[in-house]
């Protein structure tokens, strides 16, 4: 056989049939990077943060979501771990 031939793509490595690994690399050699992937669920799943899927960052991998982009995030509650901040005031005076 003569001339140029494509390269096997299962020799790359890293190459995906289908896309799957978030990593900042196009794996299956389509164009887009990291597109139509399946997120994991978030580490943190608490409170306002239940439901939460994990975010491709790309070259860092799946990160959970900035919890201050929640609409209802309070710095008070800042932890996000499910618990409801309440005010205990017990100051004395001397
Ligand atoms: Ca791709
Ligand atoms: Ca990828």
């Amino acid at each position: 056989m003569a001339g140029w031939a494509e390269p096997d793509p299962l020799q790359i490595v890293g190459y995906e049939a289908v896309e799957a690994t978030c990593d900042g690399l196009d794996n299956d050699c389509d164009g887009p990077i990291d597109e139509e992937l399946i997120a994991p669920a978030a580490d943190n799943s608490n409170g306002l943060c239940a439901g939460r899927s994990k975010e491709c960052s790309g070259g860092l991998g799946w990160l959970d979501p900035d919890p201050t982009q929640i609409i209802g995030y309070e710095a008070v509650e800042a932890t996000c771990d499910g618990w409801t901040t309440t005010a205990t005031a017990s100051s004395t005076r001397s």
